[in-house]
C-alpha cells in the first residue's frame, strides 16, 4: 500500500527487507516513484513508494499495550511493537479487544501466580498490564452482568501457545468461579485435573512442538446464577489416529506410551515392557526422550490426575494395559506360510510372544487374534470361507487394529471426564474456552491436514464476521457515516470443501461409496469439477495432489490415503474379537452392533461426521459473545528471547491480525481521542465523531507530514534568528 503523498525528505520510514520483513530508516531523496532511504543499520537503499510504511518516530521506548493506539496502524509498526515488549517479557499485547500471546519459551511465573489473579480479579478496567486473565474476566464479567454465554477462542500455529493459554485461562476461571468451601474434590479440580490425563493421551511431541495436541479441544465451563462453576462438558475433535502406529524423526507416538515404559518396576514386569526402543510403533523415530520432562514422574501425575477426575484404580489398570497391549501388538510380525505370497502367518517366535502377550493383556483368545490380523470372511454364494491375507494386508490389518483400539480408549477417557464431573442442566451461562489444532502445512499433507484446515478457516470467517461487525458497531456508537466496507471472505473455500453436493468432503464419500474408486479417480474427479474454482489448483503434471488456496496460504495434499482415512469402519472380525473380550472395560470399548448398524449400507464417513461437529460447534460459538487470543510463536527454535522478524510478520498475516487490522484500515484506522489528537496536531486541524476523530488510511501520515513541514520551517526560522543574533 502506497503513501506517496505522505513521504517526503526527512520522513521516518519502515523499508520492507527480504530478512528482516521491516527496516528503519530515513528519506534521503525522492526521485519520480523512487525514494532514497538510508536504513539505520548503514545501508542506502532506492526503493518503491510500495515498499514503506511511515514509522512513528516519537514510539515509546517500551511499545504500547494496545495496537490501535498505534500512531501508524500498518504492519511494520505492529511487528516492531510486538518485538519491543517481547524483549522485555512483555508477552501479551491488544489489538482493540483481540489479546495477543507472544509464546515466552521459559517459564514466567510471576505472570500467573495466585497474588496475580488476586490483582486482575480486583483491578477495574484497563489499569492492569494485557494478560489472558483479563480475557477470562471481561468474559465471566459480561455473563454474570448480561446473563449471556461467552466463548474464548484461542488461535496460532502449532506451538504458539495456545494449549498453555487456555491452561492459564480455565485457572484464573476456576479461581473465579470456584467453590473454595466444597469438601472432597471440587468440579473446577476435575476441570483442570482432565489437561493432563487428556494431554498424556492427546499429545506428542512433533516437528514443531514438544507437546503438541493432536486433538482439537472445546471446553464448556457452567455456571450456577450465582456465578460458581456447577458443571462441565468437554468436546473433542478428530484424534490423529495415524500416530499411534506411524511416526517419523524426531517425532514420538503419543506421551501415554512413553509415560508407561517408565512406570515403576512392578508395571513393566507385569506388562512385559521395557526399554521403549524395542517396540515398533515407536522406534521406528529416533526421539524416544524429551529434554526437561521426566516419563517416570508424569507417569505417576498422570495417575494422579486420573484419580481426581474420577477414573477408578481398575479403570486405570485396564487403561494402561490397553497401552501395554498396543505396543505387544505392534511388534507381530508376519511372513509367508510355506512360500505362498498370498498367505500370512506369523514370522517367528518372537512374533509369537507379542501375539500371545497381546491377547493375554486384552483378555482374548490368541487363535482368534491371530485369526483377526490374518484372515477375513468372504462370503460366496454357496458357503462362508475364510480367506487368508497377503503380509502387506495383514500389516494393514494389524495397524488398524491398533488405531481403532487407541482411539476408543480416547473417546472413553473423555466421556468418563465428562460423566465423572457432571453437567448442570439448570445451569444457564457457560464460558466456552476453545483450543484447536492450528493451521497445518507440512512438506506431506493428508486428510488430518485438510480437516485442520477446514476447522481453520471456519474460525477465521467467525473471526472476521466478528471484527467486522464490532467494527461497524463502533462506527454507529460515535454516529460516523460509514460506506459499506468489503473484508476478505473465505467463504469459497468453505464452498470448496463443505458443499453438501460436490464439495471436497461430498465428493470424497461419493468416492468411497464406489468399489472401484482410487485416489486417483477420486483426484481427477475434483480435477474435472473444480477445473475454474479460483481456491482451487491442479499441480502441473499431478496425478493425485491438489493444492487448495487457503486464507493462511497455499497447502498441496497428497490424496493417497484419503479414502481410506475417511471410511468410519471397523472390520467386523476386529469388533467381534474384542467385543467377546474376557474383561469388562474392553468389551464396554466395542459394544455389540445391532443388526441395524451392522448393514454395509450404514457408510459412515469421518469427514462427513467432523462436518457435522464444526457445525455444531460453530452453532454454539455463534450463540455466544466471543473473545479472542490470537498466539504467536516467535521462533522455529523453541528457544527463549528469539524473535525472528520475517516468520512472525507470517502468522500476524495468516492469522487473521492484519486481516482485522486491514479491515480497521478500510473504514478509518484511526481513531483518536479528542486529547490524544489535539495534543499532537494543534498546530494543524478532519471528521469528529461524539468522543472520538476518525482518520483514513493516509490522513495521519498526511497530517505529520504537514506537521513535520511546519516544525522544519519554524526550526529554520528560529535557527535564522539565532544566527542573526549572533
Ligand atoms: V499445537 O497446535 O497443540 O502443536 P500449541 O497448543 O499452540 O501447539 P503449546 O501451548 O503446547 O502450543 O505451547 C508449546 C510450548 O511453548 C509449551 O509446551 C511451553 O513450553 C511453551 N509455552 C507456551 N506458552 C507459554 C507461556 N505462556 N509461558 C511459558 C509457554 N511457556
Ligand atoms: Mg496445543
Amino acid at each position: 500500500m502506497g503513501v506517496p503523498q505522505t513521504i517526503d525528505v526527512g520522513s521516518h520510514v519502515w523499508l520492507e527487507d527480504s530478512e528482516l520483513a521491516w527496516v528503519d530508516g530515513i528519506v534521503f531523496s525522492v526521485t519520480g516513484h523512487d525514494v532514497e532511504v538510508q536504513t539505520s543499520d548503514g545501508r542506502t537503499v532506492v526503493a518503491k513508494f510500495s515498499a514503506l510504511h511511515p514509522r512513528d518516530a516519537e514510539s515509546r521506548a517500551g511499545g504500547v499495550d494496545d495496537m490501535t493506539n498505534l500512531h501508524y496502524l500498518n504492519e511494520a509498526e505492529v511487528l516492531h511493537n510486538l518485538a519491543t515488549r517481547f524483549q522485555i517479557d512483555e508477552i501479551y499485547t491488544y489489538t482493540g479487544n483481540i489479546l495477543i500471546a507472544v509464546n515466552p519459551f521459559q517459564a514466567l511465573p510471576h505472570l500467573y501466580e495466585p497474588a496475580v489473579m488476586k490483582r486482575y480479579k480486583e483491578a477495574k478496567m484497563g489499569e492492569q498490564a494485557p494478560h489472558v486473565f483479563t480475557i477470562a474476566d471481561i468474559a465471566y464479567r459480561a455473563m454474570i452482568t448480561e446473563g449471556k454465554s461467552n466463548s474464548i477462542l484461542v488461535s496460532g500455529e502449532s506451538g504458539a501457545g495456545k494449549t498453555e493459554t487456555t491452561k492459564n485461562l480455565m485457572c484464573y476461571l476456576a479461581y473465579l468461579g470456584g467453590n473454595s468451601a466444597a469438601e472432597g474434590q471440587t468440579i473446577e479440580q476435575q476441570v483442570l485435573e482432565s489437561n493432563p490425563v487428556l494431554e498424556a493421551f492427546g499429545n506428542a511431541k512433533t516437528a514443531r512442538n514438544n507437546n503438541s495436541s493432536r486433538f482439537g479441544k472445546f471446553v464448556e465451563i457452567q455456571f450456577d446464577n450465582v456465578g460458581r462453576i456447577s458443571g462441565a462438558a468437554i468436546r473433542t475433535y478428530l484424534l490423529e489416529r495415524s500416530r499411534v502406529c506411524q511416526i517419523s524423526d524426531p517425532e514420538r507416538n503419543y506421551h501415554c506410551f512413553y509415560l508407561l515404559c517408565a512406570a515403576p518396576k512392578e508395571e513393566i514386569e507385569k506388562y512385559k515392557l521395557g526399554d521403549p526402543k524395542s517396540f515398533h510403533y515407536l522406534n521406528q523415530s529416533n526421539c524416544y526422550q524429551l529434554v526437561g520432562v521426566n516419563d517416570a514422574n508424569n507417569y505417576l501425575a498422570t495417575r494422579r490426575a486420573m484419580d481426581v477426575v474420577g477414573i477408578s484404580e481398575e479403570e486405570q489398570e485396564a487403561i494402561f494395559r490397553v497401552v501395554a497391549a498396543i505396543l505387544h501388538l505392534g511388534n507381530i510380525d508376519f511372513g509367508n506360510n510355506e512360500g505362498d505370497p498370498e498367505s500370512s502367518v506369523l514370522k517367528d517366535d518372537d512374533s509369537k510372544f507379542h501375539l500371545d502377550m497381546t491377547a493375554q493383556l486384552l483378555r482374548c483368545d490368541p487363535e482368534s487374534l491371530e485369526d483377526a490380523l490374518c484372515k477375513r470372511k468372504m462370503i460366496t454364494p454357496d458357503d462362508v470361507i475364510k480367506k487368508s491375507l497377503d503380509i502387506s494386508g495383514a500389516i494393514i490389518s494389524r495397524d488398524g487394529l491398533a488405531k481403532t483400539i487407541y482411539s476408543r480408549l480416547f473417546d472413553w477417557l473423555v466421556d468418563k471426564i465428562n460423566v465423572s464431573i457432571g453437567q448442570d442442566p439448570k445451569s444457564k451461562c457457560l464460558i466456552g474456552v476453545l483450543d484447536i489444532y492450528g493451521f497445518e502445512s507440512f512438506e506431506s499433507n493428508s486428510f488430518e491436514q485438510l480437516c485442520i484446515n477446514y476447522t481453520n478457516e471456519k474460525l477465521q470467517q467467525h473471526f472476521n464476521q466478528h471484527v467486522f461487525k464490532s467494527e461497524q458497531a463502533e462506527y454507529t456508537k460515535e454516529e460516523i457515516d460509514w460506506r459499506y466496507i468489503e473484508f476478505v471472505d473465505n467463504q469459497d473455500v468453505l464452498s470448496l470443501i463443505e458443499k453438501k453436493t460436490g464439495g471436497i468432503i461430498a465428493l470424497l464419500d461419493e468416492a468411497c461409496l464406489v468399489p472401484k474408486s482410487t485416489h486417483e479417480t477420486f483426484a481427477q474427479k475434483l480435477y474435472q469439477t473444480f477445473k475454474d474454482h479460483k481456491r482451487f489448483i491442479k499441480p502441473k503434471l499431478a496425478r493425485s495432489e491438489f493444492t487448495i488456496v487457503h486464507y493462511a496460504g497455499e497447502v498441496l495434499y497428497q490424496s493417497e490415503q484419503f479414502l481410506d482415512k475417511n471410511k468410519d469402519y471397523v472390520v467386523p472380525e476386529h469388533q467381534n474379537l474384542l467385543s467377546a473380550s474376557q474383561c469388562s472395560f474392553i468389551q464396554r470399548l466395542f459394544p455389540s452392533l445391532s443388526e441395524e448398524t451392522s448393514k454395509p449400507s450404514k457408510f459412515s464417513s469421518i469427514g462427513s461426521r467432523f462436518k457435522l461437529q464444526l457445525q455444531q460447534l460453530m452453532e454454539i460459538l455463534n450463540s455466544t459473545d466471543p473473545h479472542f487470543i490470537r498466539c504467536v510463536k516467535p521462533n522455529h527454535v523453541l528457544k527463549p528471547s528469539i524473535f525472528e522478524n520475517l516468520y512472525v510478520m507470517q502468522q500476524l498475516r495468516s492469522g487473521g491480525v492484519l486481516e482485522a487490522i486491514r479491515i480497521k484500515c478500510a473504514g478509518y484506522p484511526a481513531h483518536k481521542t479528542f486529547e490524544e489528537f489535539l495534543n499532537r496536531y494543534n498546530i494543524i486541524a478532519p471528521e469528529m465523531g461524539i468522543t472520538r476523530v476518525f482518520l483514513k488510511g493516509n490522513q495521519m501520515a498526511e497530517l505529520d507530514a504537514q506537521r513535520a513541514r511546519i516544525l522544519r520551517n519554524s526550526a529554520s526560522v528560529i535557527q535564522r534568528r539565532v544566527r542573526t543574533r549572533s
